[in-house]
């Protein structure tokens, strides 16, 4: 059984109850985001009302939803937790460790034989704790959950910031660590601080050009990487009432470039088409009962800014389709004059040489119909591609469907690479170079949500731009970054000007979804009996040490590293060919902030070791400090551990001795991160401080001992001129966090407790 209808029912029994109550404590009416987390409480219906970007609240979510390369490290410290059984539904999804290359066939077969072990050991661990096992090639996490798990009203954690993805089926889903995931495998709550509530208000409606993709491009424009961070983005009005239930879900996904904890959307008819053409009618039929609770109060969409924090307002008439890069996916460009300009005066390369059509972003049926109308025109018009075009689907049930009507054909008959469904490119699984580093500058395109520098191909000179399906499609056919399909020509084999029409496509399959083998595997009912093993000698995993308590005082740490300007997960722990050290921590910590840039030098990986004055990568100076018992400090700029959701980035640098992180401002996911595993993650209380940090500073934390909620710490800081500066450092550490430090990690306070 793929989904737990009783379950579901459970959370819809309990709404009226839980929903008229946090009506009474709050005192007014409800967004949808509120009603959905008041009815999830760990205690019950609320007593008191909850203060915004404030309080720490417990919750009790409904499902978890793991993938293959923060699955390894999540399960590992859950196998420490002592629990024969995790306490809530919880799936596995292997799909970041499939390499693109040559198409799916023989990339799948390959992925199967090289992390064969990693795969194994997933599926006996997900045998074993009654998890549900989701193999290589069944697709992309974030798809199989919309098509599978999410259902209206429900809230979910996953280990990977695309889990907001499920919003699009109006779920409060949020990504997490993995060992937030623990706690709640193990049968705890889940902690989260209250969020503020963004409300989007949709008018007008989407057509021609214009996709779902460039709602959430134009939101990132408004809002930029950091402008979502703490909050829940609520979409409402009748733009989004129109839009079909995956669009939403790309809206969703992509709430995550702008920091937000999640997005959702209200209940409406394109989420009961949805849930009746993924065969759970009974689904709809139980949401239909409670519909006025799977949206907000009437009273919030008439007058939003009595309700949210802040609203915006777009209209989708008017919007046209954007452009987001390079490097950053909040850098948003209108197709066309505006992109030449652009383009010309940024150097960016004008000729595209890749479009990638998939991602947990946008790999739907509705999406690869779409960008097909455009393939099937160029067969038509007599076009020839001008890029290389590749596609990841979604899941098989996408993949099945669309090559049984069509659509894949199209894509092969243009040369077309269908790679497995899985993320690819995406995270860099993409063996597009053999050199890399050393690879020309060149532009290309993709649907994918994330553009960081290397992300896709390892190549610093890659300018990797965001669009929806179908611009993509047809920017691979026009080789130009500033085409606009709306208003140029293409000359075509004959010689002849063509033009496009707009694209057109289904929200879903005519003929209905089919699938021979969607790629699951149920565990046991009772896996006790099942071994797992890890072999003592294995390069891809390793059991885990518990980390030892960094203590009450910190004195005479080091700098290892002042970072300057952006700094996301992939500066701090790269993906792409270190995936396949997600299940090693002492292998995978060799690639600790490698991509992070020195402020002192502008070089990555280039640090000074103040013990012996020479210069070398941040990991090796790092391994020296620990080696004489020296503690490190990272410095960092503003939303520090951007992007994913990897605790990689957390602790790697706790293996290698750092004890604090301080920076102007972190993303939420790495923030908690860093406290879940026992370190110290603070901010600068005045900005500018950021200044004082000098290459051979030493640190002396002055009242670490009283560590306490709410209270600033202090920083003695002896530059190498013996001359100090001392300073105030805020953290958002409540009790329970200070007890995760005092334990040395959440991790060894939960297997005390257990003990
Ligand atoms: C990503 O898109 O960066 C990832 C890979 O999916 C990550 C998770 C990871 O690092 O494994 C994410 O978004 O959380
Ligand atoms: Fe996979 Fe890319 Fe989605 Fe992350 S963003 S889950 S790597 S497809």
């Amino acid at each position: 059984m793929a989904f737990d209808i009783e379950m579901i029912r459970g959370v819809y029994t309990k709404m009226s109850d839980t929903i008229n109550k946090a009506r009474e404590v709050v005192g007014k009416p409800l967004t949808l985001s509120e009603k959905i987390l008041y009815n999830h409480l760990w205690d019950g219906a609320a007593t008191r009302a909850f203060q915004r970007g404030k309080d720490y609240v417990d919750f009790a979510p409904d499902r978890i939803a793991c993938q293959d390369a923060t699955a390894q490290m999540a399960l590992l410290q859950f196998m420490q937790a002592g629990k024969s059984k995790v306490a809530v539904p919880t799936t596995v999804h292997c799909d970041h460790l499939i390499q693109a290359k040559e198409g799916a066939a023989k990339d799948l077969k390959h992925a199967n034989s090289v992390s064969s072990e990693v795969f194994n050991f997933l599926e006996s661990v997900s045998n074993k704790y009654g998890i549900g096992f989701w193999k290589p090639g069944a697709g992309i996490i974030h798809q199989v959950v919309l098509e599978n798990y999410a259902f209206p009203g429900g809230m979910m954690i996953g280990t990977d910031s695309h889990t907001v993805n499920a919003g699009g089926l109006g779920m409060v889903a949020i990504g997490v660590g993995g060992a937030d995931a623990v706690d709640v495998m193990a049968g705890m709550a889940w902690e989260l601080k209250f969020p503020k509530l963004i409300g989007v208000k949709l008018t007008g409606k989407l057509s021609g050009w214009t996709a779902p993709k460039d709602v959430i491009l134009k939101v990132a424009e408004i809002l930029t990487v950091k402008g979502g961070t703490g909050a829940i983005v609520e979409y409402f009005g009748p733009g989004a009432i129109a839009m079909s239930c995956t669009g939403k879900g790309t809206i969703c996904n992509m709430g995550a470039e702008i920091g937000a904890t999640t997005s959702t959307f209200g209940y409406d008819d394109s989420m009961d088409r949805y849930l009746r053409a993924t065969d759970r009618a009974d689904v709809a039929d139980a949401a239909n009962k409670v519909k006025a609770h799977l949206t907000a109060d009437p009273e919030v969409y008439a007058n939003p800014e009595d309700y949210f924090d802040q609203v915006i307002e777009i209209n989708l008439s008017e919007l046209g389709p954007l452009l987001n890069g390079p490097f950053t996916p909040d850098l948003s460009t209108e197709v066309g004059a505006d992109m030449t300009k652009k383009a010309n005066e940024n150097d960016w390369p004008i000729k595209v040489e890749w479009g990638l059509i998939g991602s947990c972003t946008n790999s739907s049926y509705e999406d690869l119909s779409r960008a097909s109308s455009i393939a099937q025109q160029a067969l038509d018009k007599g076009l020839k591609m001008k890029a290389e075009l590749g596609i990841n689907p979604g899941s098989e049930q996408v993949r099945y469907t669309a090559e049984r009507d069509g659509i894949l054909g199209i894509f092969e008959n243009l040369d077309a690479k269908i790679f497995t469904n899985a993320c690819g490119p995406c995270i860099g699984q993409w063996a597009r170079y053999s050199d890399p580093k050393n690879a020309p500058k060149n532009s290309i395109v993709h649907s994918f949500n994330r553009n960081f520098a290397k992300r896709a191909d390892g190549n610093p000179n890659t300018h990797a731009f965001v669009a929806s399906p179908e611009l993509t499609a047809a920017i691979a056919v026009a080789g130009r970054l500033d085409f606009n399909p709306l208003k140029d020509k293409l000359i075509n084999e004959d010689g002849q000007e063509v033009m496009f029409d707009e694209p057109t496509g289904w929200e879903l399959p005519p003929k209905g979804f089919a699938v021979d083998d969607n790629g699951y595997l149920a565990p046991e009912a009772d896996g006790r009996h099942v071994k797992v093993s890890v072999k003592e000698d294995s390069e891809r995993l390793q059991l885990l040490t518990p980390f030892q308590p960094l203590g009450s005082t910190i004195t005479g740490a080091k700098l290892l590293i002042k970072a300057f300007g952006k700094c996301t997960t992939d500066h701090i722990s790269m993906a792409g060919p270190w995936l396949r050290f997600r299940g090693h921590l002492d292998n995978i910590a060799n690639n600790t902030l490698i991509g992070a840039v020195n402020a002192f030098n502008q070089k990555t990986n280039f640090v000074k070791n103040q013990l012996t004055g020479d210069y070398g990568g941040v990991p090796d100076t790092a391994r020296a400090y620990k080696a004489a018992g020296v503690k490190s400090i990272v410095v960092g700029d503003h939303n520090y551990g951007e992007g994913s959701s990897r605790e990689h980035a957390a602790m790697q640098p706790r293996h290698l001795g750092v004890a604090a992180v301080i920076v102007k401002s972190f993303a939420r996911i790495h923030e908690t991160n860093l406290k879940k595993q026992g370190m110290l993650g603070l901010t600068f209380a005045n900005e500018s401080d950021y200044d004082l940090i000098q290459e051979d500073d030493t640190f002396n934390f002055l009242d670490l001992n009283e560590f306490a909620p709410d209270k600033q710490l202090t920083l003695e800081i002896v530059h190498s001129d013996a001359s100090k500066d001392v300073i105030k450092l805020n953290h958002t550490y409540n009790d329970a966090q200070i007890a995760w430090y005092k334990e040395g990690s959440a991790l060894n306070l939960i297997k005390k407790q257990n003990a």
